[in-house]
């Protein structure tokens, strides 16, 4: 994750060397301090009268170094946010661009909600590091090592207070470093289980309603609360018992040394000013340990974060580009050599040795009962999942020899759950292909027959969509992506099951649309209902994961049991066979 950092050290470097301003203003005040009491008000070096002028000047210098150190510090301040927030930003885009070239079996085992902690708040945990290391390290060091030295300069025998205060502090700081650092990564769990639960709840809304579910998913949404609730007051309580036990501390170093000052002044080894400053270097020293205890927690803190989003950033795509194929000699044809795949989380295998040769130009129909493995085994054609066995051939070429995108602009595929995105109607067709102009836009929806409905909207295809659109119906969703498919124009159409939601006028004027414009497109078609592919070259009829028979209509009528028992229950259904 160092590497991110490369751009911006020069800015951590500046906000050091500003940080070291600001600490040496703050550190040289007690110094100038002294003097005014001994010399100014007490008058020790001139026989017992004040010298006003000696405060006057010292005071003008005191004046001045705290504005010195006052623009140190906004300096500071200003190059520490630019480089941890430029630094922030530059590994959540990286984290991002990992997590989309992720395979779907990579971003299932991470789960949503983790995947959005870890892009935002696991980040945020690992900014503020950079950002206490940069400011408060050097801050604290500083206070931590000048002040050391400075307090014994004033008088050796305040050594005594040190080595009695500094071990004290320490142990207080371990013990609780030690308490707290192992909740720091069941804290992020906590986090990315609540965003889990919201995130489903959320999408899932409508399904909540529907099912009157708000009082269960309130629960669940509470009792992940309260577990991070949980978690984050015990790191909240144990902290709270650092400072004022620090406090104690400090208070008896304070009179430690106000005791041994009293009595060295008394001998004529020290005086009152330096008391007074020593007082204050002690305070700075102790507060310089507590600044640096909470930079160690923003460590552990940072560390467990930083190891998750490393997770995210090392995380090799399972599934990825090949040498590359280039212009194939056939166009359109898919072929299944003995596959069989079973999904990563699943040990059950859901496809089994399938055996499958599809013709360029072919309009090849798939039916089978739902959880069959349909979509399962068209996922396998651009690489959604990886065969576990046997070979998948686009174009005669093995797929994983293809770049992906290669393979993946052969394919236009309409996903049996259709994705919208919050855009217009016209960008959600565009991502077919970017390049495409208005006419081929204007085309591709007719032919799903989107036009007419899309026409009808408010501002036409500049109508914008909800989120996963929800403002279309159904079969507008199913019309919208199949335009979408179509304008990318691939070899390969595939139709999962994209026209379930469509009245039968309606897919057939898509499917003569498709004969007329898009002839010669080898075309998938996934159905539930057999009028949806009756015309197809060739039906594959799958039953548990295999395909049990494969050919036309007629035949199948003819020498397929299972297909004629799906006809005969549609049939019965109310003739949507026919
Ligand atoms: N399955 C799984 N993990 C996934 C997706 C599916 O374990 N991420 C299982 C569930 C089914 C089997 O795989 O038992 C086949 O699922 P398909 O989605 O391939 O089934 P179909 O597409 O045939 O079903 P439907 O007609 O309902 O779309
Ligand atoms: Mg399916």
């Amino acid at each position: 994750m160092l590497r991110y950092m490369k751009k911006y050290w020069i800015f951590a470097l500046l906000a050091a060397l500003f940080m070291i301003g600001e600490v040496a203003a703050d550190m040289i005040q007690p110094k100038l301090m002294a003097g005014i009491v001994d010399d100014g008000i007490l008058g020790l070096s001139g026989n017992g009268t004040p010298d006003i002028s000696l405060i006057t000047t010292v005071g003008i210098r005191m004046l001045l170094i705290v504005l010195a150190g006052g623009l140190c510090g906004i300096l500071c301040a200003a190059m520490t946010n630019i480089c941890g927030q430029s630094y922030g930003n530059e590994v959540r885009k990286a984290c991002f661009s990992n997590i989309m070239k992720m395979s779907f079996e990579q971003t299932d085992s991470f789960t949503t909600g983790s995947l959005i902690t870890r892009v935002t708040n696991d980040v945020s945990q690992v900014q503020r590091l950079v950002m206490s290391i940069v400011r408060g390290l050097i801050r604290s060091s500083m206070f931590l090592i000048a002040g050391t030295f400075t307090l014994l300069s004033l008088n050796v025998h305040f050594n005594i207070v040190v080595a009695c205060a500094f071990p004290l502090v320490i142990l207080d700081i371990v013990f609780i470093l030690w308490k707290t650092n192992p909740l720091f990564g069941i804290l992020q769990k906590r986090i990315d289980r609540m965003n889990t639960v919201i995130g489903e709840n959320i999408s899932g809304a409508r399904v909540v309603r529907a099912f009157i579910q708000e009082g269960t998913e309130t629960e669940r949404f509470d009792r992940a609360n309260t577990e991070l609730v949980e978690t984050q007051m015990r790191v909240l309580i144990l902290t709270s018992f650092m400072r004022p036990i620090m406090n104690i501390i400090l208070n008896m170093a304070i009179v430690a040394l106000i005791w041994i000052g009293a009595i060295q002044t008394k001998a004529g080894g020290m005086r009152p000013g330096d008391v007074m400053a020593a007082i204050t270097y002690i305070s700075q020293i102790l507060n310089g340990m507590m600044m640096l205890a909470m930079i160690f927690q923003t460590f552990s803190r940072g560390f467990a974060s930083g190891r998750r989003i490393n997770e995210i950033l090392h995380a090799e795509p399972a599934i990825t580009d090949g040498p590359g194929v280039g212009e194939t000699a056939v166009k359109g044809s898919v072929c299944f050599r003995d596959v069989s795949f079973s999904y990563p989380d699943n040990q059950a295998e859901v496809l089994h040795d399938i055996d499958l040769e599809i013709r360029p130009g072919e309009v090849f129909g798939i039916i089978g009962s739902t959880g069959c493995g349909k979509t399962s085994l068209i996922n396998l054609i651009s690489r959604l999942y990886d065969a576990t066995e046997g070979t998948v051939e686009v174009d005669g070429v093995n797929i994983r020899e293809y770049k992906l995108k290669e393979l993946r602009d052969r394919v236009a595929a309409v996903p049996q759950k259709n994705e919208l995105f919050s855009t217009t109607i016209r960008e959600n067709i565009l991502l077919g292909r970017e390049q495409a102009n208005e006419n081929e836009i204007r085309a591709a929806a007719q032919a799903a027959q989107a036009e007419e409905f899309i026409l009808e909207q408010p501002h036409g295809y500049e109508t914008p969509v909800a989120e996963g659109g929800t403002s279309l119906s159904g079969g507008q969703r199913q019309r919208v992506a199949i335009a979408r498919a179509l304008l990318k124009k691939g070899e390969i159409l595939i139709l999962d099951d994209s026209t379930s939601a469509l009245d039968l006028v309606t897919e057939a004027k898509i499917y003569d649309a498709l004969d007329r414009d898009y002839a010669g497109i080898t075309r998938i078609i996934i159905a539930q209902r057999i009028a949806s592919i009756r015309n197809a070259d060739r039906i594959a009829v799958m039953e548990n994961g295999s395909i049990i028979a494969c050919a036309g209509h007629e035949e199948l009528l003819r020498t397929c049991g299972t297909y004629q028992d799906i006809y005969q229950s549609q049939v019965k259904m109310g003739g949507a066979a026919e």
